[in-house]
């Protein structure tokens, strides 16, 4: 193990007695290193091969200083385990910036600051904020490297947890560098720091951060600034940062799109594999869906996981969307996920992965609520102190905190699919948007066309939570479940989504699922989890041409007869009550729908207007 605070050297790596050698030739990136040094001021320079020996002694560096603990290797083999600050567990929306020239272009979803201004204000923040620390130069590729889709970017951080997160997130290290030589043009620059300097001599918190935090995108000059926290999305910069708020801006100037969605295949018995995207609101379980395993009745049935959170679509040179995941991995809500609930996940998390937030068992492993049906008798939980059931009875003390989180490669679920890597990526026959309705949304239903779909997108919501701030009981409308990660105006969004089509010769079917609905005694009218293979054969058979639908003021609709009912008791009567469509329900709907359409109005494309108008009319 090496000395706290020290990257050289360390033991069983020859090659590269110097991390402060740079892994880069490109002059242009060499002085941006040089240039941002000069600005932060830390200690040391470390250039990231990515190599297995240098993730070893990062490990072993932070085990050492207490913010990470080594699992029990027995039992979980390769895992490490972090707590955060108290402070510092989650995304920070309100502290979250679109920095574009014109505030009229960032739109009213988006936190907008003047440019100039918020350079100003992190000039002053970086000036010596890395003093005492490492500078990790982490080069990251979002998409297999030397895909014509993928992207690349270069995160300066002082945090070591996240160049090991993003080890497992994203492609890095030398090959990367490799690619930034030959051409610097696609690199992203992405800044990040904790926020906190080391005075000479001062002992270092296990989890650095800094209560003022600025999570700032500059998307005409594609570039991202980080400060005060080494949490999620914040930190780990290839993810909603590039991937969702700048990618989005890149797409939209070059004719793709980056959205916040899942990507599977559907094999079916004769081994013809249907891919489909699908976009929902958190809390939804789209890391389950993405991993769905289907009922024992479906056999010759196979779902094949892509990815279970962004994708990045783009037209082919025939007209056919195709899609890569951009990540390397899963960075999934760890409460609520187990063996039932989601065994890929649990298979995909059992080894080599980084646990943040969730509890501590006494044989040095890790639980969370909803992994087993019997808590441990004790644990410590996320904040260190001691946890029992009885505690938990007591004061409703949580023993992971409920955003706790496992970083887990993709690379490990049983189902991901063989052209998960694809540099061309796979091709998108179907789009599924959804959300957690307890009323008024079917089980299931098809748009008329591509324009009605994206109606259907833009309109789409969730019931909030008691997690969310807010009313319970209420829809919160969640754009395509992008509204915290479009990094430009939503109603040009809408509008890219409605061009998009020109570019296709065949444009994917949209669909629009609900699990979520309830009957008049409370309860959950669908099973959910792995019967939603139902729902996913009839989207699937529909694509093909295979199954049957019914046309409804909405949109298709199934017949009971057209869904695969065997190894389900599942009556009509259950179905009937299940895919109603209520006209008053829907009058309610529509006038939701114009609540968010008058914050967008000036922006909105002339068929969101024209699709709300002629849904009226059905109604
Ligand atoms: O992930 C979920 N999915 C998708 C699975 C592929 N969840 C969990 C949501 C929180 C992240 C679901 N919860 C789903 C679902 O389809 N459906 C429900 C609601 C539900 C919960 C429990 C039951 C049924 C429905 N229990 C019984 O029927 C016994
Ligand atoms: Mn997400």
């Amino acid at each position: 193990m090496t000395k706290k605070g020290k990257t050289t050297p360390i033991k069983g790596w020859p090659e590269r007695r110097n991390p402060a050698a740079p892994l880069a030739t490109n002059k242009h990136l060499l002085k941006w290193v040089e240039k941002m040094a000069r600005l932060t001021k830390p200690a040391r320079i470390h250039w990231v091969s990515g190599s297995e020996e240098e993730n070893e002694a990062l490990l072993g560096q932070m085990t050492a200083s207490g913010t990470l603990t080594k699992l029990n290797e027995e039992l979980w083999p390769g895992c490490y385990y972090a707590r955060s600050d108290a402070s510092d567990v989650a995304r920070v929306e309100d502290r979250t910036f679109i920095c574009s020239l014109s505030k009229d272009s960032a739109g009213p979803t988006n936190n907008w600051e003047d440019p100039f201004q918020m350079r100003r204000k992190l000039k002053s923040l970086f000036s010596g904020c890395m003093t005492g620390r490492t500078m990790y130069v982490l080069a990251f590729s979002m998409g297999p490297v030397g895909s014509p889709m993928s992207r690349i970017g270069v995160e300066l951080t002082d945090s070591p947890y996240v160049v090991v997160n993003m080890r497992i997130m994203a492609r890095i290290g030398v090959h990367v560098f490799a690619e930034i030589d030959k051409d610097y043009q696609r690199v992203v620059p992405c800044m990040h720091s904790v926020g906190m300097p080391l005075a000479r001599g001062k002992k270092d918190v296990p989890w650095p951060c800094n209560q003022e935090k600025y999570i700032v995108h500059f998307p005409e000059t594609r570039e991202i600034w980080s400060y005060g926290s080494g949490y999620g999305g914040n930190a780990l910069l290839g993810k909603k940062c590039f991937a969702l708020r700048i990618a989005s801006n890149i797409a939209r100037d070059e004719g793709w799109m980056a959205e916040h969605m899942l990507i599977l295949g559907v094999e079916d018995p004769k081994g013809e594999k249907t891919y489909v995207a699908a976009a929902f609101p958190s809390a939804c379980g789209k890391t389950n869906f993405a991993m769905l395993i289907p009922p024992e009745s479906f056999k010759g049935w196979k779902v094949w996981t892509v990815g279970d959170d962004i994708a990045w679509i783009k037209p082919d040179a025939n007209g056919r969307l195709r899609a890569i995941n951009p990540e390397a991995g899963f960075f999934g809500v760890a409460p609520g996920t187990s063996i039932k609930t989601n065994p890929n996940a649990m298979k995909s998390l059992a080894k080599n992965s980084i646990f943040t937030n969730v509890a501590l068992t006494p044989e040095g492993g890790v639980w969370w609520e909803g992994m087993t049906d019997t808590p441990p008798e004790s644990c410590i939980d996320w904040q260190g102190r001691p946890w029992t059931p009885a505690i938990a009875k007591e004061t409703g003390a949580k023993a992971a905190h409920p955003n706790a989180r496992f970083t887990a490669p993709a690379s490990q679920c049983p189902t991901i699919d063989p052209a998960w890597e694809n540099p061309e990526g796979v091709p998108i026959s179907a789009i599924i948007f959804g959300g957690r309705r307890p009323t008024t949304m079917p089980l299931v239903f098809q748009a008329f066309n591509w324009s009605a779909g994206v109606y259907i997108g833009a309109t789409m919501g969730s019931e909030t939570t008691a997690a969310a701030a807010g009313a319970t009981g209420k829809v919160r409308r969640d754009p395509m479940a992008m509204l915290p990660f479009c990094g430009y105006h939503m109603g040009d969004y809408f509008r890219h989504w409605i061009k998009m089509q020109r570019n296709l010769t065949e444009s994917p079917r949209i669909f629009h699922v609900n699990w979520f609905r309830r009957g008049p005694d409370g309860g959950f009218l669908w099973p959910g989890y792995s019967e939603n293979m139902r729902v996913l054969k009839w989207i699937v058979d529909r694509v093909r041409g295979r199954a049957l639908a019914r046309e409804t003021p909405i949109g298709w609709v199934p017949h009971y007869e057209d869904l695969y009912w065997k190894g389900l008791k599942f009556s009509a009567a259950q179905f009937d009550e299940l895919q109603r469509f209520d006209r008053e329900d829907w009058r309610r709907e529509v006038i939701g729908h114009e609540e968010l359409f008058l914050d967008l109005h000036d922006h909105l494309p002339p068929e969101m207007i024209y699709e709300r108008e002629l849904l009226i009319c059905r109604l």
